[in-house]
């Protein structure tokens, strides 16, 4: 017998352990004869359980995976856990549990709470990246990349985070503060761990083109932007009296004419050579030490006041034989281009600020080509004129626009051997060390003979010891302090060496998952010929906060593979999916602020289904949702409403036969699968709404004949599947009676002649005057009418000039379009 009710606390936990019992989820590998679909979830960080942003990004994540099985796709959904990292550091200092320990429990928790949510994953191929028979491969492919130069270590000033005693990548510091604790980043001098990812950066860019409309413009533009790739030239000036070159680099060499100054960053070598012994040393050095402070973001600012001191010393320009002034400033930095640059302050407005402050020439030499406006002059400039325009005071060049004098007075220096084209990145180098605990150790030996040696891959994993008790941060990994590990016999010659105590920054250990989730292989990091059944990932699902490094190294990764002849493609993700953030009254969600909401509780409370249908419902899945604004319990009202017309609908109630019922649940077919396709899923939820009450009104009013409310009905619960798979199965098994769990039937299709929607003619008024009849669909809505009228010629030519103040619609039938006179 039919309960009343839904009861999601006893049904659901029995379809959870059915389907996991019948392994319902996993891909198969066997078969060859359904296409595949690679659906990748970002695997989740074990802060403790799950968050309101998991829930989210899983949902939708878990729909897709649902909606392409029921395709016919042969489905890989994986899940795994992103398990090194400092939190767990930090709870074992804070609560003196073990990292190991917090970080297994938090992972035993999550697993949990995503089969209570009945995520449809594939369980047969986990792994956390601290497991040693995972980062074994992490440390496998460090030393892949080591022996191609693309691994090493150089000592250089890097981000220091005072509060987390470690080193950040620059990725890893916003406007000068450390990401994760919010302390002001300094720069310390220490020797550290890259990955060459600049080799790559050309590709990085170039291959960006594939994934166009397949990724949001909005993630395509900050991988751009960090790229950050600037065409222009080097400039050889030579140093006044001492016959040496420097360099500089300009993306306006047209410019050249105008610099008036010549600027090295503080760090720059030959800046220290240039006041050694001077009376400017002191004062130089008292400069330097105090920029060394300030952070990048700081140094480079428009808004702020640029500071310089004059090196005492002249350059030549290489196009006029002019002699100008060496400064150093802090505004120029030592790691982008040369550290050295020609100083135009009539066209970059930072030499302009610069100039002002400390009373050096202003000379314009590129003048806008409007006619008739009065011609830049240097001294009575405000700002740099940044904008294009000709060569002026620019010799033979005079005249020109800017952009061919660009490529004339380039190749005119190449062709003397004083310059050459030149394309500059923004990216760095990616720093990869961490002077933490709880990551994956690097698998290198100091020895003081043979120097940086690798760890031989039958020695793999260099595992962790788990024997430290104190991982309060002290400037250096508190591996340092376990000597039993640290001192090693050197691989190479056996005599007494050092392992490397550095571990590895956790997003190389998410770098490559994705391949390792293809098979759990035990002989290598994973099967090439797996990976080219399953790989690229068809679509990746997860935060916008991973827009720029996580995919970015990933894609590093991946090119870096192709390159060792391991995968057979360039790009790891063909589709991208952002989900918007949860937030509490527009606020973050945190313990501390009191406004903490828990998927756990959210399903004690409604059930797994309510929660994953509120989240999906709250708005466009790229959107963020405001949990406030949600309404749970009205989410568990419409599907107590589904289950009671689903049940009538079997009733044996007679009903007259009425095709809008059947119209109904085609174009409502028609719709969801288009609207799934396209991951919006609070629009098909909602047409969901209108079918679930089509159907009753029609059972309320004996429309319909058994078949036909059957068909709707199971066309209903077809569609709900992917979105509350509890809810779906136990209508699908148990009121409809079918044999086989809902979630491998084949997703319905619809016949064309039911969804094709009948045509009326609408009439168009302008101030109440007939000016045009259009065709419209029957059930063309207010918004898309307004629109149609709005776009007739005829209107258009009605309206003329006056505005339109309001816009009247009576949907199918009239539109009347009100103007101001
Ligand atoms: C002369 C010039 C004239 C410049 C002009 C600009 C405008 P992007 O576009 O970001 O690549 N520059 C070069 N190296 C620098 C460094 N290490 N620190 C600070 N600034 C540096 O910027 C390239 C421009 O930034 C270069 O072109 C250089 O100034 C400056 F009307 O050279 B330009
Ligand atoms: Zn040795």
């Amino acid at each position: 017998m039919a309960s009343e009710r839904y009861e999601p606390q006893q049904v659901e936990p029995k379809w959870a352990a059915a389907w996991e019992e019948q392994a319902l989820y996993r891909a198969d590998e066997s078969d060859t004869t359904r296409p595949r679909f690679y659906a990748l979830d970002m695997f989740p960080y074990p802060s403790g359980d799950l968050h309101m942003g998991h829930l989210e990004a899983f949902s939708g994540g878990d729909v897709i995976a649902r909606f392409k099985r029921r395709q016919g796709f042969n489905v890989l959904h994986p899940i795994g856990w992103d398990a090194f990292g400092l939190p767990a550091e930090n709870a074992a200092i804070k609560r003196g549990i073990h990292p190991k320990t917090w970080t297994y429990r938090n992972i035993e928790a999550q697993r949990a709470t995503f089969r209570r949510l009945g995520i449809s994953f594939d369980w047969s191929r986990t792994f956390n990246t601290c497991d040693p028979d995972y980062y074994r491969w992490t440390q496998w492919l460090f030393l892949r990349m080591h022996e191609r130069g693309l691994a090493y270590r150089k000592e250089s000033p890097v981000n220091w985070c005072p509060n987390d005693q470690t080193v950040l990548a620059n990725e890893q510091v916003i406007n000068g503060h450390c990401e994760r604790c919010d302390a002001v980043v300094v720069k310390r001098q220490l020797a550290q761990w890259y990955f060459k990812i600049t080799d790559y950066a050309q590709r990085l860019l170039d291959d960006m083109e594939g994934l166009e409309g397949r990724w949001s413009d909005k993630v395509l533009t900050m991988q751009r932007n960090w790229i950050g790739r600037s065409e222009g030239a080097y400039v050889d000036f030579e140093i006044e009296g001492t016959g040496e070159l420097v360099r500089v680099f300009t993306t306006r060499p047209d410019t050249l004419f105008g610099a008036t100054f010549f600027v090295l960053a503080p760090e720059h070598e030959l800046a220290e050579r240039l006041v050694a012994g001077t009376e400017r040393e002191a004062d130089f050095h008292e400069f330097r030490e105090r920029v060394a402070r300030e952070s990048e973001i700081e140094r480079l600012s428009t808004e702020r006041d640029k500071e310089g001191v004059f090196l005492g010393a002249y350059a030549i320009n290489p196009v006029n034989g002019e002699r100008i002034p060496v400064w150093a400033a802090d505004y120029v930095l030592t790691d982008y281009g040369t550290g050295a640059i020609m100083a135009v302050p009539a066209h970059d407005q930072r030499d302009f600020e610069f100039a002002r402050k400390y009373g050096l020439p202003i000379r314009v030499v590129i003048q806008p080509d409007d006619a008739g406006a009065v011609p830049l002059e240097g001294d009575s400039l405000t700002e740099a004129w940044v904008g294009d325009g000709r060569l002026v005071n620019s010799e033979a060049y005079d005249g020109l626009p800017w952009e061919e004098a660009k490529r004339r007075i380039t190749s005119d220096l190449a062709a003397r051997g004083r310059g050459e084209p030149a394309v500059n990145f923004r990216l760095r180098d990616w720093l990869v060390s961490r002077q933490r605990y709880w990551g994956c150790p690097i698998p290198i030996v100091h020895c003081p003979a043979c120097g940086e040696v690798r760890v031989p891959d039958d020695q793999l994993p260099v595992v962790l010891p788990e024997d430290v008790t104190d991982f309060v941060p002290k400037g250096r990994s508190p591996l340092a302090a376990v000597e039993s590990w640290v001192n090693v016999e050197c691989p190479s010659c056996g005599g007494p060496a050092k392992r490397e105590t550095d571990t590895m920054d956790t997003f190389v250990d998410s770098s490559w998952y994705f391949l390792r989730y293809t098979g759990l292989d035990p002989e290598r990091p994973f099967d090439p010929e797996r990976v080219a059944k399953w790989m690229p990932v068809d679509q990746y699902t997860g935060g916008i906060e991973h827009a720029i490094l996580h995919l970015l190294y990933s894609r590093f990764f991946t090119k870096v593979l192709d390159d060792m002849g391991m995968v057979g493609f360039t790009e790891p993700f063909k589709g991208l999916l952002n989900q918007g953030m949860v937030v509490m009254q527009g606020a973050a969600m945190s313990k501390s602020r009191g406004n903490l909401v828990e998927p756990s509780r959210i399903i004690d409370e409604h059930g797994a289904d309510v929660a994953r249908l509120t989240m999906l419902f709250a708005g466009p899945f790229e959107d963020d949702v405001d949990w406030a604004d949600v309404s749970p319990e009205g989410m568990g009202r419409w599907i107590q409403r589904v289950w009671r017309a689903v049940h009538g609908a079997v009733d044996d109630q007679p009903g007259e036969p009425d095709e809008e019922l059947e119209r109904l649940a085609h174009r409502t077919t028609q719709a969801v699968t288009d609207d799934l396709e396209r991951f919006r899923f609070n629009t098909a939820i909602s047409k969901l709404m209108v079918l679930s009450n089509g159907l009753t009104d029609a059972l309320r009013s004996g429309r319909g004949s058994a078949g036909q409310r059957r068909s709707a009905a199971e066309r209903l619960v077809h569609m709900l599947s992917p979105l509350a798979p509890f809810l779906s199965e136990e209508l699908w098994r148990r009121a409809l009676g079918q044999p086989e769990s809902v979630h491998v039937a084949a997703w319905p299709g619809f016949d064309p002649e039911l969804v094709r929607t009948e045509r009326v003619t609408c009439v168009v008024q302008v101030d109440g005057k007939l000016r045009d009849r259009v065709e419209v669909a029957a059930d063309a809505g207010e918004d898309q009418l307004r629109e149609i009228a709005l776009d007739s010629p005829k209107v258009r030519a009605a309206i003329g000039d006056r505005p339109v103040a309001r816009v009247v619609v009576v949907p199918p039938k009239l539109v009347n379009v009100v103007t101001r006179r």
